[in-house]
């Protein structure tokens, strides 16, 4: 399997994330990729390629314009306003406030953040930038005739919505793939999220639509991040009606059940047909994970590739989250080699 990856990821390193209320250095930091990478390249996964740059228009084509307009300035703004440390909001447009888009970048910050763990500092866009190029360039594998690739995000997207960034997230790479998909002939994608946390951009992004069917096993919002999105009740809306299905499961959910909701998003993903399936590829569900709670095991991220595989669809595999970085490579590689092994 080939592997799409972007030395600009470095650019993202920012110092602070908001922890427990202190200023700790962030779980997303750039050593995962490293590992990750440095997995791929030990096991011969496959060759190692950069993105092609495909532009903004893939980006605009699920976010918001103001919103990305917003990321662009955001570092330069916040450096315009003389603070001392990285931009991080503090205050938030709460129940029955105003609309209106504050000028300062204070208000701004608020305006689009729907957590304040992600600082923004020197870099963020760029890396973001490439991130989404790197999802782009897997999915146009895909339509050149690659039967499975494997985007090397970072930073992750899963959490990025229309207009919010957020949980380490600033463009939702695997919407953005989705999208070039369907702008290229695709009629039908499914994307499933198998990171810990609930992918809310992406069921943000499409909830209203029903070419994309968006599923996602994640713990459940009443214990973990993003906490206001990603409940079982929330099945999409108009056209999109039945095309977001969830999965949330309790603190120490064990392999096995993870697995059997697993075969059930199966079961959902090949009686809608898609042309090509997306895995959010989130590896934060090993059981050492520092900010998660679920206990699957190193040879379980092998199994569960496998059972990906048994589809036989074209899969592009795009990362997401994953936090414990000494095994981040290993869990990663995992679910590829499984997935290769049973296609
Ligand atoms: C892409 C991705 O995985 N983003 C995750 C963002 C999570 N950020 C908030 C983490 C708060 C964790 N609280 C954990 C308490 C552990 N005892
Ligand atoms: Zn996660």
């Amino acid at each position: 399997m080939e592997t799409i990856f972007s030395e600009r990821h470095n650019l993202r390193n920012s110092k602070t994330e908001l922890f427990g209320g202190q200023l700790v250095e962030p779980f997303e930091r750039p050593s995962r990729a490293e590992y990750i990478i440095g997995r791929v390249r030990e096991v011969g996964l496959g060759q190692v390629s950069e993105p092609d740059d495909f532009g903004i228009a893939p980006i605009l084509a699920v976010h918001d314009d103001a919103f990305v307009a917003f990321l662009q300035t955001a570092w330069s703004d916040w450096q315009a306003a003389e603070f001392k440390g990285e931009a991080m909001p503090t205050v938030w447009p709460a129940r029955r406030m105003s609309k209106h888009i504050p000028t300062h970048i204070e208000g701004r910050l608020g305006y689009y953040a729907l957590s304040c763990e992600t600082s923004i500092s020197n870099g963020t866009w760029e890396a973001a930038y490439a991130s989404a190029q790197v999802a782009l360039t897997g999915a146009q594998r895909l339509n050149d005739g690659a039967k499975s690739v494997f985007s090397l995000c970072r930073p992750p997207g899963h959490h990025a919505a229309i207009d919010m960034f957020g949980g380490y997230c600033f463009i939702n790479n695997a919407a953005v793939a989705a999208q070039h998909l369907l702008d290229t002939g695709a009629k039908r994608i499914a994307i499933l999220d198998v990171d810990f946390h609930h992918g809310n951009g992406t069921q943000d992004i499409f909830e209203a639509r029903d070419d994309v069917l968006f599923i996602s096993l994640h713990g459940d919002p009443m214990d973990a991040f993003p906490h206001f999105l990603g409940h079982a009740d929330e099945t999409g809306s108009g056209a999109g009606t039945g095309f977001t299905v969830n999965y949330p499961m309790p603190p120490n959910t064990d392999f096995a059940t993870w697995r059997a909701a697993l075969a059930k998003a199966l079961a959902q993903i090949a009686d809608y047909t898609p042309d090509t399936l997306i895995i959010s590829l989130g590896v934060d569900t090993f059981e050492t994970d520092p900010i998660s709670f679920f206990k699957l095991k190193s040879e379980d991220f092998t199994t569960y590739g496998a059972d990906i595989a048994s589809l036989g669809l074209p899969t592009l595999f795009v990362m997401e989250g994953g936090y414990d970085i000494a095994e981040i490579g290993l869990n990663t590689v995992n679910v590829l080699q499984g997935f290769e092994s049973a296609s």
